[in-house]
């Protein structure tokens, strides 16, 4: 071999080098799957093994808060990098057309910068079930993805032993159609028939495929599931008898000092459930987690046989909490702790695993995966890099977290102000993090509101400020 061909040899290894030297990246979303629900942040009954797993593998955040506690805006800001309150993403959208065409969404922006960049089924915006029972694109953004792959599935039209178990599921006010209504299937057959177990198989072949790849892999995988219709194969159901099934605490009162308001109307009472019903309803949430659980576990297993895990981030979380019946609510929409706080799951190789407890939001992952992945994070995005964190989970970045239904949360360490303009919330979460005692309008606590509201004007101020369109 001559002197040149052992240099055009190394000048080619080392560009070859340079692609996968980058992390990859991937990034698991489930749909509506509240923290409360996982065993790896204290839930007792719901077995989640593998995403135990991975929280032992890698740092799990304790006070991870989605910007919006509906799918469509908490998407849109993830994925882009902008509050809902700036971008005004509302509904069904990806968000593109509100922040316009020369902004990056997150993989796009890796895709620029040589990551190829992959989706597989719910990542930006869909209607579940329409979107999956048609297989259709829903609010995607195509500009984000090199490759992009819908996983249509039968949802309630699986044979199983079905089940309904709101008897109102229509009849709440405006905008709690049918669609969110506990839809429970029992179904026959595998993983692979719904949707979900299609997604995990399509994310197993692309990890084979990958591992032959010159360049670095952005791979986002979105599942359904926990989300209505609560869908799944029997197998996972069989795993709950419904006597085991305990209802959070039914507290005398309760509701009496939640502001009755949109946010808030989500209640057993509105549904028309009875105890079996709410325990049904628990039985088939906890099943589709289970189900999710372990199709994360078949794709991280796929990510370890490839030989990927050493050279790649692995993300876990969801679009927003849910809720199961405490005070005796139900679903999202609410900013109470359970619909707003996300399960967050990072896992970084080389990185010492952590339990983190500072505050942090899930606009917070575009810059910081950058960070991590060596790239230059976007002047024009509004969350923080918290990649310091994984050095030091001690380490505090944000004074308080921001999230926002119909009405606005401030989370603060100690603090909960939930507004809704004149009415609010207002919660010790040191001493009462359940949120069973509203001090909104103890006059004892005149001082603390004022400080709170003016925290939160202040943060919503500097979001309206903050130009979409400079420091690109
Ligand atoms: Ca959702």
């Amino acid at each position: 071999m001559t002197f040149r061909s052992l240099a055009i040899l190394a000048l080619l290894s080392t560009f070859s080098l340079i692609g996968r030297e980058k992390l990859n990246v991937l990034f698991i979303i489930s749909d509506d799957l509240t923290a409360t629900a996982l065993g790896c942040y204290g839930n007792t009954v719901c077995k989640t093994p593998n995403l135990d797993q991975l929280a032992n593998e890698g740092t799990r955040f304790t006070r991870a808060y989605c910007q919006a506690t509906i799918c469509g805006p908490s998407r849109a800001s993830l994925m882009f990098g902008y509050y809902p309150y700036a971008s005004k993403a509302s509904g069904y959208t990806s968000g593109r057309k509100e922040v316009g065409p020369d902004k990056d969404s997150w993989p796009q922006y890796f895709k620029r910068k040589g990551y190829h960049t992959s989706r597989i089924s719910k990542v930006f915006h869909m209607g579940v079930p329409p979107d999956i029972t048609k297989g259709s694109d829903g609010a995607d953004d195509a500009e984000s993805w090199n490759e992009a792959y819908n996983s249509k599935g039968p949802e309630t039209k699986v044979s199983g032993l079905s089940e309904q178990l709101s008897n109102n599921p229509g009849g709440l006010k405006k905008g709690t159609g049918s669609s969110q209504s506990f839809n429970v299937v029992e179904a026959e057959g595998d993983d692979l028939i719904h949707s979900d177990g299609k997604t995990a198989q399509k994310a197993i072949e692309l990890l084979h495929k990958y591992k032959e790849m010159e360049k670095p892999f952005f791979l986002a995988v979105g599942f359904v599931r926990p989300h209505v219709p609560l869908v799944a194969p029997k197998k996972y159901f069989d795993a709950y008898p419904l006597a085991e099934i305990v209802l959070p605490p039914k507290i005398p009162g309760d509701q009496n000092d939640i502001p009755q308001n949109p946010a808030n109307r989500r209640t057993t009472d509105n549904y028309k459930m009875d105890l079996n019903q709410q325990k049904g309803t628990l039985r088939a949430y906890y099943a589709s987690v289970s189900f999710v659980d372990a199709l994360v576990g078949k794709i991280l297993g796929a990510l370890e046989t490839t030989g990927q895990r050493d050279n790649t981030i692995v993300i876990f979380t969801s679009d927003h909490g849910y809720h199961l019946g405490e005070h005796d609510l139900w679903q999202k929409v609410s900013i109470h702790e359970e619909s707003a706080r996300v399960p967050l799951i990072i896992c970084v190789p080389g990185k010492k695993t952590a339990v983190c407890h500072s505050l942090s939001e899930l606009i917070d992952l575009y810059p910081t995966v950058s960070q991590l992945c060596g790239l230059k994070i976007p002047g024009n995005v509004q969350g923080k890099d918290i990649s310091i964190m994984f050095d030091d989970p001690t380490v505090k970045v944000r004074d308080a977290a921001l999230s926002s239904g119909k009405g606005r949360l401030l989370r603060t360490e100690k603090w909960a102000l939930l507004d809704y303009g004149k009415k609010g919330e207002l919660y010790d979460m040191e001493k009462d993090p359940k949120q069973y005692e509203n001090l909104f309008e103890k006059p004892e606590y005149a001082e603390t509101l004022v400080m709170l509201k003016e925290k939160l004007k202040a943060k919503l101020n500097e979001i309206e400020k903050h130009d979409l369109y400079l420091n690109k």
